[in-house]
């Protein structure tokens, strides 16, 4: 492939409700859209920013600036035989993996148009359909909260996580527990304890959760493996892991017993299939989890989901659960048995809404290699 032409946008979409984790809540989704054109082709990919540095130390000024000056020099004009190659490639440029995401996944969609399949059948995948969850932020009352989550069981969501902090944590689970008796239900603390915190997370154990998801610090691994030890609910881990090395260092000192896998987070498609096989090989389930992508994101979610290894239902809701109106078309819709339905057309196998991706776009520029960005 050919790289002629690359197409940055920032774009901001409301959400439908506003989201709260531990680190803050969020009203709007600003995130990098990318498009690529190579052999006069054209791919798109998502680099899952926000506007602030709360869950990861990116945003979209830092990615839009790396991008610029480093990752979009490192491909334009050049030859890049597979999408397996874009990331180590980017290798040179280290962490940054939203920017590189993007960029990836655009390639993954490019390749996959010009061999005649979708991205979900290059990456290797082997489901038609993937289980889908439900991560429900942090509400006002406990009222909200369980009117909440009987709407999305009432939809047919498969599971249901809910985010918690110290003092929105044990009650509620409890509450939770009380009212729906048989949801698979599981937790994600988004690091807000500390390890002397051991104790009270312990009092989670008699909820038959399916997990706790990152209790610890963002960059631990190490504590995290003391945690595990004093619980019977399985650990995942989300924040901690970018690398395959740092999967394989927290499988290996039993720091979780199920992982996370969110393109964004590990820098695309070919290091979140590089994690799912080292798991794979050693029976650690996986599952997609979601930074609220739109629909570009989303559609590579829902492809790398389609691997054999993502064994447990994926935070990769319907487009209608964060946004009112999403910009690809058709937008992911839930089935009646809780799955989405891996779509099967060429590359994504949704079409971008030009139109409406115009209308949120507030910044866009393109790069070709003749030179100069042109700003619009
Ligand atoms: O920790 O998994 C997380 C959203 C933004 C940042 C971090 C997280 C999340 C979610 C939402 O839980 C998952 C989704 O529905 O996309
Ligand atoms: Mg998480």
């Amino acid at each position: 492939m050919h790289v002629e032409r690359i197409e940055l946008r920032y774009i901001q979409l409301p959400l439908k409700h506003p989201f709260e984790t531990s680190f803050g809540r969020s009203f709007r989704r600003d995130t990098i859209v990318v498009r690529v054109w190579a052999d006069g082709v054209e791919g798109w990919g998502e680099s899952p920013v926000e506007d602030g540095p709360w869950y990861s130390y990116e945003t979209v000024e830092t990615a839009w600036h790396v991008q610029r000056e480093f990752l979009v020099p490192m491909l334009l004009g050049q030859e890049v035989e597979t999408a397996t190659q874009v990331f180590d490639r980017l290798a040179g440029v280290r962490g940054h993996n939203m920017a590189k995401t993007g960029l990836e996944e655009a390639l993954w969609d490019v390749e996959a148009r010009q061999k005649g399949v979708s991205v979900a059948q290059l990456l290797g995948g082997t489901r038609e359909r993937v289980a889908s969850g439900v991560s429900i932020g942090i509400q006002d009352t406990p009222e909200e909260l369980l009117e909440r989550i009987e709407g999305f069981v009432k939809q047919g969501y498969r599971r249901v996580k809910i985010k918690i902090k110290p003092g929105w944590d044990v009650e509620i689970v409890r509450a939770v527990r009380r009212a729906f008796p048989d949801l698979p239900l599981m937790v994600d603390a988004n690091s807000a304890y500390r390890l002397s915190d051991a104790e009270h997370l312990a009092a989670l154990d008699e909820f038959d959760l399916m997990m706790i998801e990152q209790p610890l610090a963002y960059d631990d691994i190490y504590e995290h493996s003391l945690l595990q030890r004093r619980l019977r609910t399985p650990l995942c881990l989300d924040e901690s892991i970018h690398t395959p090395a740092q999967a394989r260092a927290a499988l290996e000192l039993g720091s979780c017993r199920i992982i996370n896998i969110k393109p964004g987070r590990v820098g695309g498609l070919m290091q979140a299939r590089r994690i799912h096989d080292l798991c794979l090989e050693r029976g650690v389930p996986v599952w997609c989890g979601g930074l609220l992508e739109v629909g570009i994101g989303r559609a590579h979610n829902v492809a790398i989901a389609s691997l054999p290894g993502y064994t447990l239902p994926g935070d990769i809701s319907a487009s209608d659960r964060y946004f009112e109106r999403d910009v690809v078309d058709p937008p992911f819709t839930l089935n009646h048995d809780g799955t989405i339905t891996v779509p099967t057309g060429l590359g994504l196998g949704v079409e971008v809404d030009l139109e409406f991706l115009e209308h949120v776009t507030v910044r866009r520029e393109t790069f070709t290699p003749a030179g100069a960005g042109l700003t619009g």
